[in-house]
This record gives C-alpha cells, sequence and structure tokens, in this order.
C-alpha cells in the first residue's frame, strides 16, 4: 500500500514528508525534485513569500546511490525564515481555515490554525509527488496540466494572465481559475468498481479536494454531461474522462478543478476579532495574487500518488525490474483488444 504523511508549519523549521510503500530501483535525483518544487514555488500569481523561500530539501532515508531502496522515503524542506515565536492573533481571515480550526481545537490564536493549515505544506507533497512522478514516467504515463480560466476569462494568453494578476495585486484583490489535468498512457483497468472507495473517481477526487483552495471537481465532461443528452455522449468518448465505472479505460484520464480566489486579501476581509467582538479588518500581505497555477502543479503530483498506488495495488512488485515486465505484458494484452475498437 502506497501512502504518505507530512509534518511541518508554513513559518517553522522544516516541513517533512514520508512516502511508505514505494518500490526500490526507481531513480531519483535531487535534480528531479529541485526541477518540479521550483514549477510549483515559481508559479504564476504567487505572492511576495515566494522570492525569499529557496525549498531547499534533503532526502534523509529510502535511497541508495540515486535509487529508491524499499524502504520508506523522509524528505526535509526548509524555510528560509522561520519564525521563533508566532505573532498572536485573534483575529480569523474569512475563508481561510481560521475560524472552523479555532472553533475546533478551542484556541483564541488564528496563527496556531494557520500555520498548518496554509498551502506552504503542497511543498513537500510535490516532492513526494516526485518520485510518484518518475515512476510513471519510466512505465510511459504522461502528466500534463494547464489552466484554462482565470478570473471567469477562458481566453487566456500569456499577455491577458499578466495583466488580470497585476490588476487584481494592485487593487489588493485576488482570483480565482480552473486547471484541467490530463494524464496519457494509463494502464486500462486500475481502480476498481467492487466498492465504493475503490473507484478511482473517488479517490482523485479526494486526492484533488485535498489541495488547499481546490472547490469543485469534475471527471471528462463533468457538469457539462448533465446538459448532454446519452446520444450526444455516446459519440464522444471524451466524455468519461479516461474512467468508466470506477477503472481507467485506456483514454487519457482527464480531471478539471475549480480553485477558489485566495481568500486572504491586502485590501483587507471584514472580519470579527474573537476576543473582543469588534468588528475589524483583517489584511493578508503574504497571500498568493492566484493559487491556481500552483494547484495544477500540485495536483499533478497528487494524482501521481494516487495513481502509482492503483497501478501498484494492480501490479504488485516490490522493484521497478519487477513492475515493468508485467506493465509491458499488460499493455500487450489490453492493447491488442483496445486497438480493434
Ligand atoms: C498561504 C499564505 C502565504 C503563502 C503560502 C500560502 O504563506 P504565509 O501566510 O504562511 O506566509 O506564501 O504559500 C507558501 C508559502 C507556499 O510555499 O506555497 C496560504 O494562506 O495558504
Amino acid at each position: 500500500m502506497l501512502r504518505y504523511l507530512t509534518a511541518g508549519e508554513s513559518h517553522g523549521e522544516t516541513i517533512t514528508g514520508i512516502l511508505d510503500g514505494f518500490p526500490a530501483g526507481v531513480p531519483v535525483s535531487h535534480a528531479h525534485i529541485a526541477a518540479q518544487l521550483k514549477r510549483r514555488r515559481l508559479a504564476p500569481g504567487r505572492g511576495p513569500r515566494q522570492a525569499h523561500e529557496a525549498d531547499a530539501f534533503t532526502i534523509t532515508a529510502g535511497m541508495l546511490d540515486g535509487l529508491t531502496t524499499g524502504a520508506p522515503i523522509a524528505v526535509s524542506l526548509k524555510n528560509s525564515r522561520p519564525l521563533g515565536k508566532l505573532p498572536f492573533s485573534s483575529t480569523p481571515r474569512p475563508g481561510h481555515a481560521d475560524l472552523a480550526g479555532m472553533l475546533k481545537y478551542g484556541t483564541l490564536n488564528a496563527a496556531v490554525i494557520r500555520e498548518r493549515a496554509s498551502a506552504r505544506e503542497t511543498a513537500v507533497r510535490v516532492a513526494l509527488g516526485t518520485f510518484a512522478l518518475r515512476l510513471h514516467e519510466l512505465l510511459g504515463v504522461r502528466f500534463s496540466s494547464r489552466v484554462v480560466s482565470l478570473g471567469g476569462t477562458a481566453a487566456l494568453t500569456a499577455k491577458n494572465i499578466s495583466a488580470a494578476l497585476k490588476a487584481a495585486r494592485a487593487a489588493g484583490d485576488t482570483l480565482g481559475g480552473v486547471f484541467e489535468l490530463r494524464v496519457d498512457g494509463l494502464p486500462a483497468g486500475l481502480g476498481g468498481f467492487s466498492q465504493g472507495d475503490l473507484r478511482l473517481g473517488s479517490r482523485l477526487a479526494a486526492a484533488m479536494l485535498a489541495i488547499n483552495s481546490v472547490k469543485g471537481f469534475a471527471v471528462g465532461g463533468g457538469f457539462g454531461l448533465a446538459a448532454a443528452s446519452g446520444k450526444q455522449a455516446a459519440k464522444d468518448p471524451l466524455l468519461s474522462g479516461g474512467l468508466d465505472g470506477g477503472m481507467t479505460n485506456g483514454s487519457a484520464l482527464i480531471l478539471r478543478c475549480a480553485v477558489k480566489p485566495v481568500p486572504g486579501l491586502a485590501a483587507g476581509a471584514a472580519s470579527t476579532d474573537l476576543k473582543t467582538f469588534r468588528k475589524t479588518a483583517v489584511v493578508s500581505k503574504t497571500s498568493d495574487t492566484a493559487a491556481v497555477f500552483a494547484a495544477a502543479v500540485i495536483a499533478e503530483h497528487a494524482a501521481a500518488l494516487e495513481l502509482a498506488g492503483a497501478l501498484l495495488e494492480k501490479f504488485g512488485g516490490d522493484s521497478l525490474d519487477e513492475i515493468k515486465p508485467r506493465v509491458a505484458d499488460w499493455r500487450r494484452k489490453t492493447g491488442g483488444i483496445l486497438s480493434r475498437l
């Protein structure tokens, strides 16, 4: 079973991730992980925090001579400016985890909640996801993502993206958007239908909705399918988005996610101090202008981890050498049928 956990706070010393159940013999270099972390960190729409974060990391377990060993993998990411002591704040930022978290843990200090709920944690998810991406790559599975709308505009160009982000930033505002994730080359038959929690759609939905700010999830035609007739849907296999009955069907997997505008506003958002119950404005200076570009990168990694788990469940194997011929054999068998349809 492939599983992972993370620990660490946004302004703590380090953020740590452990990936357990990953096969041996997968070559993963420091450069592979650094490149993926850079894609996340430098995605458009990022806030001032990214200018000083270097996402320096160390792999402290599970690797030998550039290859995974099969033992649990541990990655530790250093924060560039850890805060020794958190600034106390009893004013929750609306739309963030602050209020619900303060009620849940019985604290008047929103900082305690923010520190762990912050999207900073997704950096280590990306580091762990790089291992899964490498496994997929070596088995011929390719991941890509793109932002398909920003702040309600769908005809996106580099120029209007940059203008929209600039205008929002100048107004102390933020923008939401939609990203699309595409996975090509997945073997057919991953996932299952015999129990609801085995359906790959439910597992991918959980992985996507676990990304900060993701509020909507769709497979293939998604919400548009509700308006299509059965005849129309039957004509376009892309509408199923690569999943039928909770299993991969041999076509490209296509997911879309809606990402809300970052609720922390530089212009200030109306809130209430939970100590005094005075109405006040809470100003967020470090927030991103749009999280959708970074979320798309994070989604590639979160989906890669989920799909690597499904792949290992189907094919078993403790090392890449063991898995590779099994996948190739399956591709030959299923490909012979799929190519004749
Ligand atoms: C985030 C708020 C800011 C962002 C952060 C996500 O961080 P903080 O307020 O904790 O300084 O910079 O993103 C990152 C640090 C990152 O690496 O992605 C939030 O509220 O989610």
